[in-house]
């Protein structure tokens, strides 16, 4: 498979002018549009965007096949459960069938609904009934009171994506939205998104036979639509952005890029395999300036295009940004949530109550510096 295409890269405008609309896009975002004014009329109400799961790239227009991404999306569904607990409304934008608030505590895979009900035999005739066991009563007892106050609520709304095209448009229409909220607005981008996709005018139309044998592929660079998202689309909104890397080593100086790169808020940096017991959290350093001419003029209200365009390399001055002093990191492990005696709802603990704990404070300063 080639990763290299030789014709000109997608810019974002490029790419919405070109690659059509999914199907559903326009009910989607009427939902996601009500829901946002609905909250936005409760006086404070805080509203967090919480994208979630992988997306997949299709091979086929008739897809039987196609590219995917690793995650199960257990870090935005935990996280949007801290966020309703935290009295934030949730849209919780996530692929389809991946893990969801609440119900993740049951998936069919780690505990299975079914184990946790036992049968009552009929004692006159009547029909046997079935109970939740009494040593699984005490961990979904919470878990369910939660999930009643927030359908009871409306504090939660989810929608599925299920291609990177259809995460792409509903990301774009989610932020026009939310928008009006303002500083009241957080995104929290915890969703893996493909860097590389098949434009729609390459995509075979029925499954590709194997007859040909070799199969190549030249996939073109998804455009950076942290870059208007942060600049144009919401220029207010708390942006919190997650890197994730395999290499250690690559965590800071890329998250610094990131920041530097769309001028937002924040970087979270996780690697791989240490995802779930710690974190990064990438800032600014509140007495550095922001530099002229990059995305960091953001942080001035004043911004301008930013280093780098869509499509460029992501070619690192790991030096020259390990030099500078105007940014800070944050290390969030699991064993600081125990010794606070935090724990999960189901009692195991989860770094994401760790994490949205720290964000709670963030997102309130930054609404509270609004000029
Ligand atoms: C993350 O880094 C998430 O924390 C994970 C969560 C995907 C690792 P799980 O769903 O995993 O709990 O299994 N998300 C962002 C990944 C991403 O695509 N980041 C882009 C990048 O690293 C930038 S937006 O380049």
């Amino acid at each position: 498979m080639s990763a290299s295409s030789s014709s000109q890269p997608f810019s974002t405008e490029s790419y919405f002018q070109t690659q059509r609309p999914p199907a559903g896009l326009k009910e989607k975002s009427e939902k996601m549009h009500q829901f946002v004014e609905k909250w936005k009329a409760v006086n404070g109400k805080k509203v967090v965007l919480v994208t979630s799961g992988g997306t997949t790239v299709p091979l086929e227009s008739n897809t039987v096949r196609f590219l995917d991404n690793f995650s199960a999306g257990t870090r935005g569904a935990t996280s949007a459960e801290y966020f309703l607990s935290q009295g934030y409304a949730v849209i919780f934008l996530h692929r389809l069938h991946s893990l969801r608030p609440f119900s993740r505590h049951y998936s069919h895979s780690l505990n299975p609904f079914l184990d946790l009900l036992s049968i009552v035999p009929s004692s006159s005739g009547s029909s046997s009934s079935i109970v939740v066991s009494p040593d699984h009563t005490k961990s979904l007892l919470p878990i369910l009171q939660a999930y009643h106050e927030a359908q009871s609520s409306g504090s939660l709304l989810s929608v599925e994506f299920q291609t990177v095209n259809d995460y792409l448009w509903l990301l774009k229409a989610v932020t026009a939205s939310m928008a009006s909220l303002g500083r009241r607005g957080m995104f929290y981008l915890a969703a893996a998104v493909s860097d590389f996709f098949l434009p729609e005018e390459r995509v075979a139309e029925h499954k590709i036979q194997s007859l040909q044998g070799t199969l190549s592929l030249e996939m073109d660079q998804v455009p950076k639509v942290l870059k208007p998202l942060v600049q144009e689309w919401t220029p207010e909104g708390y942006i919190v952005s997650f890197k994730l890397e395999t290499d250690t080593q690559l965590l800071i100086p890329k998250s610094r890029a990131a920041l530097s790169r769309y001028g937002h808020q924040l970087v979270i940096g996780n690697e791989l395999h240490r995802r779930k017991y710690e974190v990064v959290f990438v800032e600014r350093n509140s007495m550095s300036k922001p530099e002229k001419g990059t995305g960091d003029d953001r942080i001035k209200g004043t911004a301008t295009p930013p280093i780098m365009e869509s499509g460029e390399s992501e070619k690192l001055d790991v030096a020259g940004l390990e030099q500078k002093e105007e940014y800070k990191e944050t290390w969030l492990r699991l064993d600081d949530l125990k010794d606070e005696g935090g724990k999960g709802r189901d009692g195991e603990v989860e770094i994401e109550e760790l994490i949205i704990k720290e964000l709670l404070d963030r997102h309130q300063r930054w609404i509270d510096a609004r000029e």
